[in-house]
């Protein structure tokens, strides 16, 4: 595509880019600007250790972007076959996993934990369900206890982390859904995640929580 304008991006995320950049004729991509924004407020690799990013500062960024799906649609691989399909769209410096899920009707996640990171997750489209369980105990063998079941549609945000207990996310509708994740520090993508039984509550570890695709391009032999 011809980069033939420059224009003064005045974005809610101009604060964080250079005043001038050189666009497209289409104009700005408030997604990439999201994601770049997003980076910037976790800093370089080398600067504040992970734990000490603004969490609600990230919220704020991710909840100024309105879902345009030309935006982000190169990022969404649906695949009918799985509950839903894990796609990298920036690594935020090695400290964060910003992901494009897309969620086949009528199918999920199994209940996990999220590696003791923050997790942050906003609608790009469609609906999606959450159910809340508590945190399972190590060696007891109950049946899960819910806690909290809300419904989230386009645009809407939430938070979540071990503190709050362990969740599932169904989509109930009758086509794809697509979310935006943003997981800081990227603890699952390095060490995975546990899953739980609802029935018991027994877990097992899943080591390789692997991607769809990573920036736009689908891997061969994705786990
Ligand atoms: N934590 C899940 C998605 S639901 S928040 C995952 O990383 O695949
Ligand atoms: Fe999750």
């Amino acid at each position: 595509m011809a980069i033939s304008t420059v224009q003064t991006v005045t974005s809610t995320f101009g604060r964080f880019l250079p005043s001038k950049l050189l666009l497209s004729t289409q104009g700005p991509n408030r997604f990439d600007e999201l994601v770049q924004a997003l980076k910037l407020a976790l800093g370089p690799s080398s600067g504040l250790d992970s734990d000490d990013v603004d969490i609600e500062y990230l919220t704020s960024l991710m909840r100024e972007y309105g879902s345009a799906e030309s935006e982000w649609s190169r990022f969404a691989f649906a695949d009918a076959s799985r509950g839903y399909t894990r796609n990298l769209v920036d690594d935020g410096n090695g400290k964060s996993n910003l992901l494009v899920l897309v969620w086949t009707p009528g199918k999920g996640s199994p209940i996990h934990d999220h590696g003791n990171a923050h997790c942050l997750m906003k609608i790009l489209k469609g609906n999606l369900t959450e159910v809340r369980y508590a945190f399972p105990e190590e060696g007891r063998e109950d049946p899960m206890k819910v806690i909290s079941r809300k419904t989230y549609k386009e645009n809407d945000q939430a938070y979540m982390a071990d503190e709050l207990g362990v969740h599932k996310i169904v989509n109930e509708g009758d086509n794809f859904a697509v979310s935006l994740h943003l997981y800081t520090p990227p603890n699952v993508a390095k060490s995975g995640c546990n899953i739980f039984d609802e029935t018991t509550g027994k877990r097992s570890h899943i080591s390789q929580c692997g991607y769809y695709s990573a920036h736009g391009v689908r891997l061969p032999n994705a786990v």
